[in-house]
C-alpha cells in the first residue's frame, strides 16, 4: 500500500533523526558478499541493524565499523512508523531496526527480496525522503515483470501480507536539488527483524 505524503508532516523530524543517527554511525558503502560496493550509502538504528559483506547479509545487534551497538531508534521514527502499517491493516507493528539508505545521483538498488528477518508475518514501513525516484514492484520470481511506481518526498509504502517477499528495487537517481535533501534521496525501512 502506497500511503501518498503520509510522512510529510514529520520530514524535518525524520531529517533530524538521520543526523543523529549519522552522527554516531556514519553512512558507509557496504559490500555484497560479491565484493560489489553498493551505491547507496547506509546506516542503521534500533536493536538490530542490516550489514552485508563477505560473509554474507544479517541482522546484528552492533555496528561492524565501531563495534558498538547501533544509535537507538528515535521515537518518531518508531511511532511514524507503527501508525503507517496501522493505517494498512498492520496493527501491531513494532520495529527493532531500522535501515537508512542515502542514494546520490546514480544510485539504484537491483531487485532484491527482504528476506533476513525471521517472521514473514511482520511488514515492511518504507519511507523515501527528498529527490524522487521510480520504485520497481515485481512478483515472487525474479523473473515476473516489476511495475514502475513513481515515489516523492514523503511518501509511504507498506508492504506486508501476501506482497511481503516480492521482488523491489529502485531505478537510478536522477541529479535534482531539494529544499530540505539537497543532492539526496533518503530511504527509511522499518522491519522487525527478531
Ligand atoms: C528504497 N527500499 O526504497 C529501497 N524494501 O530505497 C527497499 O528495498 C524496500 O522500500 C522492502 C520494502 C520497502 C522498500
Ligand atoms: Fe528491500
Amino acid at each position: 500500500m502506497v500511503l501518498r505524503q503520509f510522512a510529510l508532516a514529520d520530514a524535518d523530524a525524520l531529517m533530524a533523526g538521520i543526523a543523529q543517527v549519522t552522527s554516531e554511525a556514519p553512512f558507509r558503502h557496504m559490500r555484497t558478499p560479491g565484493g560489489h560496493a553498493m551505491s547507496a550509502a547506509m546506516s542503521c538504528c534500533g536493536e538490530q541493524g542490516w550489514v552485508t559483506d563477505a560473509r554474507g547479509y544479517r541482522y546484528q545487534p552492533d555496528d561492524p565499523e565501531s563495534g558498538r551497538v547501533w544509535p537507538p531508534m528515535p521515537r518518531r521514527f518508531r511511532e511514524l512508523a507503527s501508525k503507517a502499517a496501522e493505517t494498512a491493516g498492520f496493527p501491531d507493528f513494532e520495529p527493532d531496526a531500522c535501515l537508512i539508505n542515502r542514494y546520490q545521483p546514480g544510485a539504484k538498488m537491483g531487485l532484491h527480496q527482504d528476506k533476513d528477518e525471521d517472521d514473514f508475518s511482520q511488514p515492511i514501513v518504507s519511507v523515501s525522503l527528498g529527490l524522487p525516484v521510480v520504485f520497481q514492484f515485481g512478483g515472487l520470481k525474479r523473473s515476473e515483470k516489476p511495475v514502475r511506481v513513481p515515489l516523492a518526498h514523503g511518501d509511504v509504502v507498506v508492504w506486508g501480507g501476501p506482497a511481503r517477499l516480492r521482488y523491489h528495487g529502485v531505478l537510478t537517481l536522477k541529479a535534482g536539488d531539494h529544499p530540505l535533501t539537497g543532492p539526496y534521496r533518503y530511504n527509511l525501512t522499518f522491519r522487525r527483524a527478531r
